[in-house]
């Protein structure tokens, strides 16, 4: 087997701000890469994910120019945390007002993954033409059975009993038939410590879930107060709307993605957004490739998921429109 494909060296944005989108919302952006490269905008999971500084690693420094960017009320962005206007179509608007005011280009590449390659598929059945390539991870469609494999017993709750013991034990008996409006009540709690003790065990749960090898690391990084705030409100606050989207929405809308190239990477033992709706989505947009990775879980960061990543973009860095596929 050749040697997996790991993240590009750490970099330094060229450029970075605050755009005004409206509704008090102000987001954080940051460009980094080649000014002249292929456009590629990357969004961020959760939602309330924010962004990383290793989230500039995917993609060729010297080919791509990159846009990094954090949604509404998460990561640098302000006021954080807040609901506010904070909707799956409020953030569809903003990446396009990104393009057109921040990045200043007609098309780009879209990358995302799990939440990100929800927004992404929104984003690119809305805008399809501003679309050149999609590469997507993870995939989450927001349909309720995935929604339920999340947040009701016997999805990710049989795979982790322990975690999901933990995940219930504050809730009383009589709150249990549905978690996620249970916790929205103690997440929006006048009373602070119940509130973050709320935002730490749904972000906890969270961590608990999207790795194949959670570390002690890994739970700190997710029970940090400020990002376990912004990560259990947002999260929370979408799973109770069905992130604005109709049941199989997405799918239906496949058909708008025809003619745009796409690849998919979707690990097998995903205990956080299954197989089952990236095989869906394969079967709805046929043009996209479908790369399921025997040996990975949900995140990036996943050795065999990590490469696959890398391999798309560096695959796409390159004008191919002439070629017939096939990259894997
Ligand atoms: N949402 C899962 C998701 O988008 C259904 C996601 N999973 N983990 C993350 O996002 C972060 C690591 C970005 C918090």
């Amino acid at each position: 087997m050749t040697e997996r494909r790991t993240l590009y060296p750490p970099i330094e944005p060229r450029r970075s701000g605050m755009l005004e989108v409206g509704d008090g919302h102000r987001l954080y952006w940051e460009q980094c890469g080649n000014p002249d490269g292929k456009p590629v905008v990357f969004l961020h999971g959760g939602p309330g994910g924010g962004a990383s500084p290793d989230h500039r690693r995917q993609f060729d420094p010297e080919r791509y120019n990159i846009l990094v960017f954090d949604q509404r009320g998460c990561g640098r962005s302000t006021p954080h945390a807040s609901l506010h206007a904070n909707t799956t179509w409020h953030l569809v608007d903003d990446i396009e007002r990104l393009r057109t005011e921040i990045a200043d280009i007609d098309k780009w590449q879209v990358f995302g993954g799990s939440w990100g390659s929800t927004l992404a598929l929104a984003y690119a059945q809305t805008y399809p033409e501003r679309v050149t390539e999609l590469v997507l991870r993870g995939i989450f469609l927001f349909d309720q059975y995935e929604v339920d494999w999340l947040y009701k017993d016997g999805g990710a709750a049989a795979v982790f009993p322990d975690k999901w013991e933990e995940f219930i034990g504050p809730i009383p008996e009589h709150e249990r038939g549905d978690l996620v409006a249970a916790y929205q009540r103690r997440l929006a709690a006048q009373d602070p410590d119940v509130q973050l003790s709320a935002a730490k065990a749904w972000s906890k749960w969270e961590g608990e879930t999207v790795t194949l090898l959670p570390s002690p690391h890994t739970i700190e990084e997710f029970t940090e107060p400020q990002r376990a705030i912004a990560i259990a409100r947002i999260e929370n606050h979408y799973m109770r709307a069905g992130g604005w989207l109709d049941e199989g929405q997405l799918l239906r809308g496949a058909d708008k993605l025809r003619g745009i190239p796409g690849v998919i990477v979707q690990g097998r033992h995903d205990m956080c957004t299954p197989p089952r709706a990236a095989w869906a989505l394969h079967r709805a947009w046929p043009e996209a490739e479908l790369n399921i990775v025997p040996d990975g879980g949900h995140l990036y960061s996943e050795p065999g998921v990590l490469d696959a990543l890398i391999r798309a973009t560096d695959h796409f860095a390159v004008d191919r429109s002439r070629e017939v596929s096939g990259i894997m």
